[in-house]
């Protein structure tokens, strides 16, 4: 079983390039209130390391690529960003961290939710007792 689920998007154009169209309630499986992206991480770096109470998100990693670690408070596995037809769903109580990024890694992130700290879980024993 995994933590997380992959959405594959339809990939248009031609030998001209290609675009991929993002719509809430159709290939994004919400309604999007705000969209942010992660980039210029230095090497070595581990970014995320919280889970949120509520919020649903979905991560596309547009170019250059990531690792990023799923812990339900049960189990824990490790699967790699770095596709841009291809969108990873993180429902809301699932522990993350992204590492390994390339340097020229952006990675967009789709979410449910306007940014609130109060939905942040950033201690990891806090997140285990609330999982539990
Ligand atoms: C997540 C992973 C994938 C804002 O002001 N507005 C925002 O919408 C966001 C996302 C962050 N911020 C502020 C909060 C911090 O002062 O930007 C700063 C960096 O945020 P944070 O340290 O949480 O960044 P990451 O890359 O560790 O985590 C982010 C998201 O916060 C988080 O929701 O799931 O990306």
């Amino acid at each position: 079983m995994t933590l997380a689920r992959y959405v594959d998007f339809n990939v248009r154009g031609d030998a001209d390039g290609w675009l991929v169209a993002l719509e809430g309630n159709r290939n994004v499986p919400f309604s999007m209130q705000r969209a942010y992206y992660i980039f210029g991480t230095q090497n070595g770096v581990r970014r995320g390391k919280h889970a949120h109470r509520r919020l649903t998100q979905m991560m596309v990693c547009l170019t250059g690529q990531c690792k990023i670690l799923l812990d339900d408070g049960k189990t824990r596995e490790d699967l790699t960003l770095a596709r841009n037809d291809q969108g990873l769903m993180l429902d809301a109580m699932i522990w993350h961290e992204m590492y390994d990024f390339s340097p020229d890694c952006v990675l967009l992130v789709l979410a449910d939710n306007y940014y609130d700290e109060a939905d942040y879980i950033r201690n990891y024993a806090a997140f285990k007792t609330a999982c539990a």
